[in-house]
């Protein structure tokens, strides 16, 4: 541990000011001897005690509160953990927060750094600490369950057993590398490869499951066709204000305008786009580009054009608008709908969430984010090829690496440079 991190941090762990309690956290070696500067005495471990604070400099009072105190390692940094749950005002927040920085040692914490602590004191792991960086940012129901599931050590606990597997299909291998020293006739390899071909599969499945990223920046909903079919209406009518202009002059919307929003528990990022047509003006050509560059990054597409005319590709429904004033349908839509009066829409946010539920990580699963995707497939690859490896040597090799991969899925070594992103992500007294 460097002389760094052994300062003791301090900082207001609950929200910003005014609130009806708030928290302050120490953490550290100077922990203890904090809260006895500010309280005068140290309270019994792990029991809430009723103490007056008063400022170590001049002993003036500066609030009365609850003490607790967490001595030794197992606590929630891994390190000694003191907290003081004071009124929330703005004044007596900052008022505690100038007395414990006058004492000597202490200093103000930086975002994420108390969890931080507890991974560099073994409390947590590197996923799990991914896990609570999306819990903290969850804003729906789907996000905050499979980010709990990551926080509570899912994925870390499925990692740890395929890194267990490895370790026998490499103590394998060895034992064929002697056998083969020994010069007796060729072992039989073929327990070793289907190990491995086994493992490769498990962890093909998962990565086959949907993404993380998905569940936490919302399912990609495009809305598309020519210029005033109703796209930019249709979209103020699902988000319910007047976040896109709308007008009867073809080629109103230029921009791609995004709105996230939350159906059923479920985040989507709508996107309304420049209506598609052959034009002369350079602005709206633009628009048009950027309308067919959101199509092709579309988890679902919005057609609110002729349905002969549907883009390839996503996941479409095809829509008939204008509901009020073109009643008869046009064959091949799977909807019809007025924005004007509201018929459909209802059914349209349903059939959203339902098409979006077959995108998104099942509720009792957990999901990968993109750097833990990357290692297991590092690993899968690892394991492929000692399945096809005719050089037991070399297979010895690709067993190290598939160990390594899942290695850095939990932040075993190597790994400090993705550390500052992550813990960046928390907010200060975290
Ligand atoms: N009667 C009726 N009019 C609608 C409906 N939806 C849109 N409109 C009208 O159709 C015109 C075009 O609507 P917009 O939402 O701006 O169409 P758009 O597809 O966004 O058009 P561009 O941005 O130009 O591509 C406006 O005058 C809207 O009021 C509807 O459901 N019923
Ligand atoms: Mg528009």
């Amino acid at each position: 541990m460097s002389v760094e991190e052994a300062a003791t941090i301090f900082a207001l762990s609950s929200g910003s000011p005014p609130a009806a309690i708030g928290v302050v956290r120490m953490s550290g070696p100077g922990a203890g001897q904090a809260l006895q500067a500010m309280i005068g005495r140290l309270p019994p471990p792990r029991r809430a005690s009723y103490a007056r604070l008063r400022d170590p400099a001049n002993g003036l009072l500066l609030d009365r509160g609850l003490a607790l105190w967490f001595p030794g390692t197992a606590t929630a940094t891994g390190e000694p953990l003191a907290e003081l749950h004071i009124h929330g005002g703005r004044a007596v927040a900052d008022a505690v927060l100038r007395a414990l920085a006058g004492i000597p040692g202490l200093r103000a914490a930086l975002a994420g750094e108390f969890t931080r602590r507890a991974f560099a004191n073994g409390v947590i792991d590197l996923a799990e600490a991914e896990g609570l960086a999306d819990l903290l940012a969850a804003e729906t129901e789907t996000q905050r369950r499979a980010a709990m599931l990551t926080a509570d050590g899912a994925l870390s606990r499925r990692v740890e057993a395929w890194r267990n597997d490895v370790l026998g299909i490499a103590a394998q291998i060895e034992a064929l590398l002697d056998f083969a020293d020994e010069g007796d006739v060729a072992a039989d390899d073929a327990p070793v490869r289907n190990a491995a071909a086994k493992l490769a599969d498990e962890i093909g499945a998962l990565l086959e499951a949907p993404s993380a990223e998905r569940l936490r920046d919302g399912v990609r909903v495009v809305l598309a066709g020519p210029p005033n079919a109703g796209k930019s209406t249709l979209l103020n009518a699902l988000v319910q204000r007047e976040a896109a202009i709308v007008s009867p002059i073809a080629g109103t919307t230029r921009d791609v305008v995004e709105v996230p929003v939350a159906f059923a528990g479920i985040a989507f990022l709508l996107s309304d786009t420049a209506g598609l047509r052959v034009s002369d003006d350079a602005i709206e050509q633009i628009g048009v580009a950027r309308a067919e560059e959101a199509i092709t990054q579309a988890d679902i597409i919005l057609w609110l054009g002729d349905p002969s005319e549907t883009p390839g590709g996503a996941n479409v429904i095809r829509l008939q608008t204008k509901a009020d004033v073109q009643p008869q349908a046009i064959p091949n839509v799977d909807m019809i709908i007025s924005a004007k009066t509201g018929q459909g829409i209802g059914a349209l946010v349903a059939m959203l969430v339902d098409r979006a539920k077959a995108l998104l990580p099942t509720t009792d699963s957990f999901a990968v984010n993109r750097r833990q995707r990357d290692a297991l497939h590092l690993a899968y690859m690892s394991l492929r090829s000692i399945v096809s490896e005719p050089d037991i040597l070399i297979a010895a090799e690709h067993a190290r690496a598939a160990r390594a991969a899942f290695d850095s899925v939990v932040g075993r070594g190597g790994v400090e440079e993705m550390l500052d992103a992550l813990f960046g992500r928390f907010c200060i007294g975290k």
